[in-house]
């Protein structure tokens, strides 16, 4: 559970850990619409932080890292006009330190039960008790996320800490309403050629868990049986103008 990540830190550092990041990510989204891009702000985030020539080995006995997950969910009526719904959220993002026995999900694999779950009703206890028997087993230290759910657009932040032996992350979070689509990154390995990497952007698209046989955004419930792969949704609604169109960006900081 996160509580275990988290066990040793005091309530307000464990709160600071997720909400002063989301502050953060409220203050630079104020600044990037006052005139700066985002990207432009991040970056100049990560210069001001990383200013140094130091370097972060992640390799052998090196010292665990924390880095912050930043959603920055533009999902609405104006990015994906098609049939767009009402109250559009996101389920509480939901995911997993890991190492590479472990796939919490990945696009042409049949979803998990707790996936399905996940995907269809938001609901990620059974992901959860799949991450938990993960860690029993030594293929992941770690359940990461928050238990809260937010709307679109709209952002949520939270902390991620990864060992030499533990340097993948992946996470999912429902895209509501739908059928069983859903946004996440999988097997994201934060070491790169020896050293923890600084930051990565990641562009979150639609995908299909393959479990319910919905055709868009409030259809009934139709369960998929037999269940079909995970797939990338490369169709309408998710296709505007001919182009595929994100529906966030994940944006992964290592922190000091
Ligand atoms: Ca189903």
């Amino acid at each position: 559970m996160m509580t275990k990540r988290l066990a040793g830190k005091s309530r307000w550092q464990r709160n600071c850990l997720i909400f002063c990041a989301a502050f953060l990510t409220t203050l630079l989204g104020s600044f990037a619409s006052s005139g700066h891009t985002l990207d432009a702000t991040f970056k100049g985030f990560n210069l001001s932080h990383h200013s140094s020539a130091r370097h972060y080995p992640c390799t052998g006995d090196a010292p665990s890292q924390l880095y912050y997950v930043t959603l920055e969910m533009i999902w609405s009526q104006a990015t994906h006009p098609d049939d767009f719904p009402n109250f559009p959220h996101y389920s509480p993002p939901i995911g997993a330190v890991h190492n590479t026995n472990y796939n919490l999900w990945q696009p042409d694999q049949l979803a998990t039960p707790g996936i399905e779950s996940m995907a269809e009703s938001g609901n990620t206890s059974t992901l959860i008790t799949e991450i938990n028997q993960q860690i029993s087993s030594g293929n992941a230290i770690d359940v990461i996320g928050t238990f809260q759910g937010f709307s679109s657009p709209g952002s949520w932040a939270f902390g991620a800490t990864v060992t030499p032996d533990y340097p993948l992350i992946s996470f999912t979070t429902m895209i509501a309403p739908s059928p069983d689509w859903f946004v996440g990154i999988h097997d994201i390995n934060l070491c790169q050629n020896g050293e923890w990497i600084n930051s990565l952007r990641l562009n979150l698209y639609a995908y299909d868990a393959g479990t319910d046989s919905g055709a868009s955004y409030e259809s009934a419930n139709a369960d998929t049986n037999p269940a079909e792969v995970i797939s990338l949704i490369n169709t309408t609604p998710f296709v505007v103008n001919s182009e595929l169109v994100p529906v966030g960006v994940a944006i992964i900081e290592r922190q000091e």
